[in-house]
């Protein structure tokens, strides 16, 4: 592909469809990861794709969450691996968190050629992988029932970007927290989490590492005072009418156009 002109309108969306065909071409993106990143971008476009206030709190909550957890968990599906394999471990490393390869798609060969990027990336273990490791979570009904048990089975906090599905409200179930980053944000799993953040996978990851590292070595009180001033449900209402709002002055503005 010809070299994209950072002035082209669309040039930042145009990268990230890039990545994500690279990922394709790379054995780690399924073809319904293709399909699902289109959902993601119409849902971006809502946004004005930038990070909202709204999500810039979610944000700030889940690496509050992540740092204060004894056990947290990323899990990386394809999409995931793609896009931010760099940020993946940078936030594993600043949070302790394990990094799950977890797919809903099932293949082995995918698996592990997910691994092998994120190790290629600086990560020391990648978990998901080993089956004497594996364990069912019944409840699920896909792929994603398969997970680690040194990983998401022992997890009390489980990051989940990109989904879609019953994995949230099962995991929730077994009593862990749950921390979604879906741009849909009546998806199931973006209402089913404890923080949600809707944004794009690509602008939240950058925000999570820093805000981690900021966060890091505060006091449990500090941490614990910014998740309970987090009120989720209020948090994804207010991002919808954000939506509506954009939604309502495009609108406008085309009938503006069109009608005078
Ligand atoms: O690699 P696998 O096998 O685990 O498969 C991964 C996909 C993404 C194909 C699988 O989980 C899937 O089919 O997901 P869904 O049901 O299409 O849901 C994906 C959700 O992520 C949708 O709500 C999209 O709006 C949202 N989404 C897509 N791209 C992005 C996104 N959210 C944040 N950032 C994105 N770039």
């Amino acid at each position: 592909m010809e070299e994209l002109s950072p002035l082209h309108p669309r040039a930042e969306s145009l990268r990230i469809r890039k990545k994500l065909v690279e990922g394709f071409k790379r054995g780690l993106v399924v073809e319904e990861g293709l399909a699902a990143h289109g959902r993601g971008e119409a849902f971006d476009y809502l946004l004005g794709e930038k990070t909202t206030r709204e999500a810039r709190r979610a944000i700030r909550a889940a690496a509050a969450a992540m740092l204060l957890a004894k056990n947290p968990v990323i899990s990386v599906n394809g999409n995931a691996a793609a896009l931010v394999p760099n940020e993946v471990v940078d936030l594993s490393k600043v949070t302790g968190a394990k990094i799950e390869v977890n797919l809903f798609h099932p293949s082995e060969k995918r698996e592990a050629a997910i691994a092998r990027w994120l190790r290629q990336h600086g990560a020391d273990e990648v978990y998901g992988l080993e089956p004497k490791f594996s364990q069912k979570i019944e409840e699920i009904h896909s792929n994603r029932r398969k997970v680690d048990q040194r990983g998401i089975a022992a997890a009390d906090v489980v990051l989940v970007p990109l989904e879609d599905g019953d994995r949230t409200e099962a995991l929730r179930r077994l009593g862990k927290q749950v921390i979604a980053v879906d741009l849909n944000p009546i998806s199931r799993t973006a209402r089913a989490a404890n923080i949600t953040i809707v944004d794009n996978i690509v602008r939240a990851f950058p925000l999570l590492v820093s805000n981690a590292r900021d966060l890091s070595g505060k006091k449990e009180a500090r941490l614990l005072a910014i998740i309970r001033s987090f009120d989720n449900n209020a948090n994804i209402s207010a991002t919808l009418k954000l939506m509506f709002k954009r939604l309502e002055r495009l609108s406008r503005d085309i009938a503006k156009t069109f009608y005078g």
